[in-house]
Formats: structure tokens, sequence, C-alpha cells
């Protein structure tokens, strides 16, 4: 936090901040977590000084992850979410009422307690839900470890490339998500921003068009984010079913969202620009 109550992060010279006051700072096992106040979105939480999530944006980013992967699944009986510390992607999960099994697994163990002691009204009730099974471990790992066909959902809910999320953007992690998919199955991951990463961007979308034989990007945006505009990107084992919400799944959950429906969808898939629609067919 610099002298005149502005918090930053910092990348590749430009600072993306706001004004308000660190609550709790510390360095875990794994990296620098810092928990600040807002003025304009309440408390947040950054992870090495990038921005993760903050209590009055953070639909922006988990409706946008988790729906379109749940509304087109053939079944999401069980789910598995990577990294997800704050709880926010599994209390989106768990809205959905045909979600029998949610494993979450997270490598920061102080990500989560300090998520559910500063930020609790982002995981809800998933911290006390009976479906949820939270593990503090590697992801990589687990996904490597699990059953061919276990899971309807994977969702990747990780860092920026650097320090422990670096393994969650490479083909190895991509074949394993790919392999403990069942039949009907949907891949979903966050894909970093089409401005202020638009190489890891187009390297990511790239890497699961191969992996999986396509793979859809969905533009949105996170206000506090590098340049504020976002990506998260889809795969299945059958086909862009993630491209058609079920209808009465769809119902159950767009009408208490605040960004996501069916509607919202629909653009944001087909909102990919110019130059990346080249540069994904070249
Ligand atoms: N540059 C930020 C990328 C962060 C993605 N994960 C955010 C965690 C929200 N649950």
């Amino acid at each position: 936090m610099d002298s005149n109550g502005w918090i930053d992060e910092l990348h590749e010279g430009v600072r993306y901040g706001l004004t308000g006051r660190v609550l709790h700072q510390e360095q875990s096992s794994f990296q620098q977590v810092t928990i600040i106040e807002s003025k304009r979105y309440g408390k947040g939480l950054l992870l090495d000084g990038c921005w993760m999530t903050a209590e009055g944006q953070e639909r922006c980013y988990h409706e946008s992850l988790v729906h379109p992967a749940l509304c087109g699944a053939e079944r999401i009986e069980r789910v598995l979410i990577i990294g997800g510390g704050d709880g926010g992607t599994a209390r989106e999960c768990l809205r959905h009422g045909e979600v029998q099994h949610l494993d979450m697994v997270e490598i920061d163990g102080r990500v989560v307690e300090l998520s559910q002691q500063y930020l609790p009204s982002l995981g809800g009730g998933a911290w006390s839900d009976r479906r949820m099974h939270l593990s503090v471990g590697d992801g990589i790992a687990w996904a490597a470890a699990a059953a061919d066909a276990s899971y309807d959902i994977v969702l990747v809910d990780g860092s920026d490339p650097a320090g422990p999320a670096e393994g969650l953007f490479n083909r190895s992690f991509f074949e394993h998500c790919r392999r403990i998919l069942r039949p009907g199955g949907v891949f979903g991951t966050q894909s970093e921003s089409p401005e202020a990463f638009r190489c890891v961007h187009l390297e990511m979308v790239k890497l699961l068009r191969e992996v999986f034989g396509h793979a859809d990007p969905l533009y949105g945006w996170v206000p506090m984010y590098p340049s504020g505009w976002w990506s998260w990107t889809f795969a299945a084992t059958d086909g862009a079913r993630y491209r058609q919400p079920k209808p009465e799944r769809a119902a159950a959950v767009a009408a208490s969202c605040e960004i996501w429906s069916p509607r919202w969808q629909r653009g944001a898939f087909e909102a990919v620009p110019a130059a990346i629609e080249r540069e994904l067919e070249g």
C-alpha cells in the first residue's frame, strides 16, 4: 500500500488499484497472502500482490467460471475444483441441487482460513455443506491420481502462471483433467486476460484445443484484474455442450445471478476479438 492508501497490482508498467487499507498480511508456505478492505468493492484478497477477489465484484468471476460448465454437462453429480480457496467457486457450484459430491483441492490452507475469517460471504454456506469435501494439497497431484472418468465437472480456479499455480497451465495437467472426466463431462478454467496476458491466454486455448479436440473461450470482465477484461475457457469430452445450457438448470440459478444468464453466455462466447480469432485459427 502506498502512502495515499492505494493498493495496486503492478503488471507490465500498469497499476490496477483500489483505495483502502490492509487488514492482514502474511507469508504462507506458498505465497504472500493479503486481505484488504476497499471503499469501492469491500474486503478483498491478493496473492503475491495480484488481485484474486473482492466481495463487491467476485460474482463476475465465479458465475462466469461455474455456470457454463454446470448448466451444460450431461450430469453434474461429481465436481472437482482445483484451487478456489476463497470458496466462491464452490458456493456457485453448490447452488445446483444435482451436485452430490464436490471435491475442492486447494494448495494453500491459509487462503482457506483467511477467506473464512475475512471473506465469509464468498464461500457462504459451502463451507458447511455436507456435499463439500475440502482437501488442502496439490491439485495437480490430485488430478494425476484420480481414477479415469471419475468426475462430471473439473474446474480450475487458480492464480496466474507463476508460483504455486504454474503447473495448472501445461499439457500433462490438461490431459489428466480430460482423462478424469466422465462422458458428457465439462472442463472449465480461468484463462487469463486477452489483453494483459494475451500470450498466455492464446497458448492456453490452443493447448486445450489440442488436448480436447476443441475448446472455447468466453469473454467477460473482472474490474480489479489487469485490464479488467478476462476470459474462461471450456472444453468437454464430446463437443461444445457447455454452449447449450440445459433450460431447467439455467432457470434454477439465473434469476439470482448478477452476471450470468443463457443470453449473456451466448454473447460472451461469441465475443471473440477479431485478432484473437485470427490467431486461434492460424
Ligand atoms: N489474475 C488473477 C487470476 C485469479 C484467478 N483466480 C481468482 C480466484 C477467485 N476464486
